[in-house]
């Protein structure tokens, strides 16, 4: 096993919601070393880019307009790394399946997500779905 790094980041639906406490204590449980941590203001271009495999989704222009924070009156999300064996895969572990409704009740999503009446997928945190995504994504948030 090599050392890899993943991305997370704390979305504006959980700081809304006053869940980043909450997150960061579930994340200091997985044994792997915290190495950047940042709010960061996300503009559309950052937005769009993140998240540029999904743009041909019908939910993408909502999906940007989520992450830059204007569907929930915040300016900015903590950016998060954390290095170690496995990292993105640990991480995803205890992230919980994309619809919180679908999601294991003893993950970060299936505990804290929801979806709301009008559609809107509520699901806590981002995290690199493996290494691969973890090498593309980091260098978009962290210099
Ligand atoms: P994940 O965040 O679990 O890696 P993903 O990469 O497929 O999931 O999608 C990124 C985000 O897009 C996801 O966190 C929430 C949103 N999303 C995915 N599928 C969706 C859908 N069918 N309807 C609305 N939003 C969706
Ligand atoms: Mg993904």
């Amino acid at each position: 096993m090599s050392m890899q790094a993943t991305l997370v980041i704390i979305k504006p639906d959980a700081i809304q919601r006053k869940q980043m406490g909450l997150v960061l204590s579930r994340l200091e449980q997985l044994d792997l070393h915290l190495v950047g941590a940042k709010m960061v203001r996300v503009g559309r271009e950052l937005a769009e880019e993140h998240y540029r495999d999904l743009r041909q989704k019908p939910f993408f222009r909502e999906l940007v307009q989520q992450l830059c924070g204007e569907l929930h009156d915040v300016d900015a999300v903590l950016a998060l790394v954390y290095a170690g064996s496995d990292a993105a895969a640990k991480v995803r572990q205890v992230t919980g399946a994309t619809n919180p409704d679908n999601a294991d009740p003893s993950t970060i999503r299936g505990s804290l997500g929801r979806v709301r009446s009008n559609g809107w997928i509520e699901n806590v945190i981002h995290a690199s779905f493996n290494d691969a995504e973890a090498q593309r994504e980091i260098p978009l948030w962290f210099e």
